[in-house]
């Protein structure tokens, strides 16, 4: 480990364990941090202002865990969070968890009660440590002022290794307000450790060539990718290995933009829905899963892939690998690092392997422009209100190559996941697959916007999904940021009333939200609001919206209220609703 800080530039003497947060998240080059205050880390936020970071006051502690994990995903450095003892800290649980399915890096900071006092009803005293637990990759509980350089440092250790994910540090009031000397010694950083992947494992030997001589054989072989690709930053290998050996790629919502959507090789999202992946996932004759857990979704419900093809498995946490599927190859080890052995391993290949695959690979296009014919109706819909579908097409039209979409838990999401096209490799599209909750959007842009501020940043979310998060709005404000918000109002909660109408005919229960007039509610927060009802409007106001730089824009698009054609499944049904069947 080399220390990029000089014990010479590092602090030292008596501070508080506040001050030693602080210093050490300076050291860190963390980004903006999200949260809100207490009592019992207010030396952190004294600390905050005496050192010039940036810290921004969130409207709920939720928002905070979301706003850094989006953070978090666009820089692949650690985001920060914190919440103040009980409801601050309770509030972080949803934000929290879905860096832990995701595998996001985040560093979470509660403060807990005074040790002197603990058990006697202090107010807002909770068991919050042991609700904070299973939320969390590791929970660390800081018992002495002295130690909190050392455990800092462990808890950027935990949250960027293996599979990445979130780290709580538990701190007494008593610790943060304490005082210790501290030596310039204490404040040691491993640089190794501040980003993603903190390290690189390879997979065994025998493995990569037990994979490769099934690829070798393959006339169908097909990658189908998930976010790990992102946290391992494993664009290149990927890219090269899928040209060098002629194997498509299909991707999960988080994998999107593994490759880009519009390279000839993608053939777009897999699982619940899809355009032409599942096709050739049941037409394979050997499949390479790249960071994925193959899950539900990925899986259309454990039905995809079929047993009977070949599949190859690489991810970073060797127990993912059989969990819902038998692998035939188990290849542990980081995924970008998987995929160059891969590819090396089958170089000598590469020419004849090409040459067998030309018809395959040559399919892929075709394939593509036959559902874009199909889909063509949809995708250049006028009809009002505006059917999703044709939103896709003008974000996909929209949206310059390096632009950021966030996407929230609804329909949102859905319907960006199958039809919005990255147009260059990398996290051009955050979705929150890990807990999949709604009113991630929000938050999620302004941790984004915050991230790349000079690229175009754009979040969609259901107005269920805004409601939740509309105090949002004025954090976005504050810290000034050119987001667009797409709200895709459709008055209800519209995923549920969908599966209302196909399950239960049509009786609708607490579905229905009341019409509401979100560019006017922006408007008179400060920001840009603008109404769309029209498609043909919607390319004029999302420029409207990357054109403000300063201040948040909020498109509140007119979508169709009619519950038989809100799901995507009407494009392109794949899953079969029956009654009592869970579909999210
Ligand atoms: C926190 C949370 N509660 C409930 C759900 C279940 N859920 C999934 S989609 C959805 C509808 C949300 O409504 P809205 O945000 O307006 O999106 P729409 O489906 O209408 O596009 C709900 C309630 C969830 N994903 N997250
Ligand atoms: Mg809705």
């Amino acid at each position: 480990m080399t220390d990029p800080v000089p014990v010479s530039n590092r602090p030292t003497g008596r501070m508080n364990g506040g001050r030693a947060l602080a210093e050490m998240l300076r050291l860190a080059e963390v980004g903006p941090m999200f949260g809100m205050g207490g009592f019992q880390l207010l030396p952190f936020y004294d600390a905050l202002a005496q050192l010039g970071m940036r810290h921004f006051l969130i409207n709920d502690e939720r928002c905070g865990a979301f706003a850094a994990d989006a953070y978090a995903r666009v820089t692949n450095r650690p985001g920060v969070c914190d919440g103040t003892l009980g409801p601050g800290a309770t509030n972080l649980v949803t934000g929290l968890i879905e860096s832990l399915n995701a595998g996001v890096p985040i560093i979470a900071l509660a403060g807990d009660t005074n040790r002197a006092h603990s058990w006697k009803n202090m107010t807002q005293e909770c068991r919050q440590a042991e609700i904070l637990r299973p939320a969390v990759k590791e929970l660390i509980r800081v018992e002495m002022t002295s130690r909190v350089p050392e455990l800092l440092r462990r808890a950027f250790a935990v949250a960027t290794s293996g599979r990445p994910g979130p780290v709580l540090l538990d701190v007494p009031e008593d610790v943060c307000h304490g005082e210790h000397d501290f030596t310039a010694e204490d404040f040691a950083i491993d640089p190794s450790t501040l980003s993603v992947p903190a390290r690189r494992t390879r997979p065994d030997r025998a493995d990569i060539s037990r994979a490769a001589a099934l690829i070798a054989r393959a006339k169908r072989p097909l990658i189908l990718v998930g976010g790990g690709i992102h946290l391992s930053a494993g664009y290149d290998a990927l890219l090269g290995f899928a040209e060098a050996q002629s194997i498509p790629v299909a991707h999960t919502m988080s994998g999107k933009g593994g490759i880009a959507c519009t390279h000839p090789l993608s053939v777009g999202l897999f699982g619940r829905y899809s355009r032409i992946a599942n096709e050739l996932i049941e037409a394979s004759d050997c499949l390479v899963v790249v960071g994925c857990k193959l899950g539900e979704i990925a899986t259309k419900r454990y039905v995809l892939p079929p047993e009977t093809i070949p599949l190859i498995h690489l991810d970073i946490v060797a127990e993912e690998i059989g969990r819902c599927r038998t692998a035939d190859a188990a290849l542990w080890g980081d995924a970008r690092a998987g995929m160059e052995d891969l590819a090396e391993a089958l170089a000598d290949e590469a020419k004849r392997a090409r040459a067998a695959r030309a018809d395959y690979v040559a399919e892929i296009p075709s394939r593509m422009a036959s559902w874009r014919d199909e889909a063509a109706a949809r995708l250049h819909s006028e009809e009002r209100p505006i059917h999703m579908a044709r939103l896709c097409t003008e974000l996909n039209k929209a949206l310059p190559a390096d632009s950021i979409l966030v996407a929230d838990g609804g329909f949102a999401g859905h319907w960006t996941g199958l039809l919005y096209d990255t147009k260059s490799p990398g996290r051009h599209f955050i979705p929150d697959r890990g807990l999949a909750s709604i009113g991630y959007g929000l938050p999620g842009g302004i941790g984004a916007a915050l991230a790349a501020p000079s690229t175009p940043t754009v979040a969609i979310t259901g107005d269920g999904g805004f409601n939740m998060m509309l105090g949002e709005l004025e954090t976005a404000r504050r810290a000034g940021i050119g987001l667009t918000i797409v709200v895709v109002n459709n008055a209800a909660s519209g995923y549920v009333k969908a599966l209302q109408h196909a399950i239960f005919r049509g009786r609708y229960q607490s579905s229905d939200l009341v019409e509401m007039d979100y560019a006017a509610i922006a408007r008179a927060m400060g920001c840009d609001g603008i109404r769309v009802e029209d498609p043909e409007r919607l390319g004029d106001a999302l420029q409207a919206g990357l054109g403000e730089r300063t201040r948040p824009t909020v498109l509140d698009v007119v979508v169709t209220r009619d519950p038989a054609r809100m799901l995507p499944a009407v494009d392109n049904r794949t899953v079969e609703i029956k009654q009592g069947d869970r579909v999210a």
